[in-house]
């Protein structure tokens, strides 16, 4: 994005900031995101502008009066990291494009993948809190703006409707895969099942790595960012994307299916880290399928990324042909590898 046009939105945030500097992240696959230099009142900061996927989250209205609720209930508690949110509460809509602009975490640092055991137990540690210190909010109050976001059975249904209208070569693919998903459709019926009865939380829905800051100097937790999918839910959802995410050292681009192998002892971090900060507020059954949500949660995003490899990539970002393929791959074989631990 050009630096003019890039003025022209921030201006209708920050009416006398001008902005010096402007470079797109790569991060994330759904929105656009840019690290914004903008000098105000003789002080330059750093903002993180971002153009929102409407078209994935058509809903964006009530995504934003969701991040709102919550940051009300996040603010008047003791949670002690970050929770940066939008600017003035509110998006701008530019030539059919929604924007929102909000501040960058100072001395933070952003981890694709887990370069140090600790991280992961300090990224748990500030979920848990997150649970803890919103564990009497009303879900009642959020909007479900993702509906069925992880109902496994909906998920597996796309990847069947998919299997139907694919290209012929990309089914071939993905014949022996499809297969497989198939023989472990009960991980998916007991996901759902369990998903029924566990008590409704606040829940972040993507809580994989570099949605959470760490300290540049002391890599301790800063922040807690990416709001687009704060939703009614259960824990299955949030610590089963950790499990996902983080026990993979090679990262979900990986295409070393040989070398795709769950680290158990990430794995455990992650629990205790999780229960550290949560344990008084989880009931026993939440407690006893923590791990049970990492493999669930991991074969549902084979389901996915195997689905939208099928339906010709309309929604993933891709920057190469099998990119889907390769990521369906990986979450299977860190399925597999889940299963033994
Ligand atoms: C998407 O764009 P990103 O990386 O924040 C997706 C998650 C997936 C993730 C896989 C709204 O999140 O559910 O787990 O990709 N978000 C949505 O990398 O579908
Ligand atoms: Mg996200």
């Amino acid at each position: 994005m050009e630096l003019i046009q890039s003025q022209k939105i921030v201006s209708q945030f920050l009416p006398k900031g001008e902005v010096i500097q402007i470079k797109e992240s790569e991060k994330g696959l759904i929105n656009q995101t840019f690290i914004v230099w903008v000098e105000n009142n003789y002080t330059l900061k750093k903002y993180i502008l971002q153009s929102v996927n409407t078209s994935i989250f058509q809903n964006y209205k009530l995504t934003l009066e969701n991040i709102i609720e919550v940051k009300k209930a996040i603010t008047e508690s003791s949670f002690s990291y970050s929770f940066p949110t939008p600017i003035d509460n509110r998006y701008i809509n530019i030539s059919s494009q929604v924007w929102r602009l909000s501040p960058f975490v100072e001395q933070s640092i952003c981890f694709e993948k887990i370069t140090d055991k600790e991280l992961a137990f300090e990224a748990s540690v500030c979920l848990g809190s997150f649970y803890y210190v919103l564990h009497n909010f009303d879900t009642d109050k959020l909007h479900e703006t993702l509906p069925d976001f992880h109902n496994a059975n909906k998920r597996y249904n796309q990847l069947e409707d998919a299997i139907t209208s694919a290209e012929e070569e990309r089914k071939i693919n993905a014949f022996h895969l499809i297969e497989n998903i198939q023989k472990e459709k009960e991980v998916l019926i007991k996901f759902d099942i369990l998903n029924k009865v566990l008590p409704k939380r606040v829940c972040h829905f993507d809580t994989k790595i570099s949605n959470f800051l760490f300290d540049k100097e002391t890599n301790k937790a800063k922040a807690l960012i990416d709001l687009d999918t704060l939703m009614p839910g259960t824990i299955l959802s949030d610590i089963g994307d950790m499990i996902r995410t983080y026990s993979n050292p090679l990262g979900e681009e990986s295409s070393d299916f040989d070398n795709i192998k769950a680290d158990k002892e990430i794995v455990n971090l992650i629990i205790r880290g999780f229960l550290k900060s949560s344990e008084e507020i989880l009931n026993q059954n939440e407690k006893l399928n923590l791990i049970f949500a990492g493999k669930a949660i991991t074969l549902m995003q084979s389901v996915r990324f195997l689905t939208d490899y099928l339906n010709n990539d309309v929604y993933y970002k891709t920057t190469y042909k099998d990119q889907n393929w390769v990521r369906a791959q990986n979450q299977w074989y860190l399925y597999c590898s889940l299963k033994n631990i």
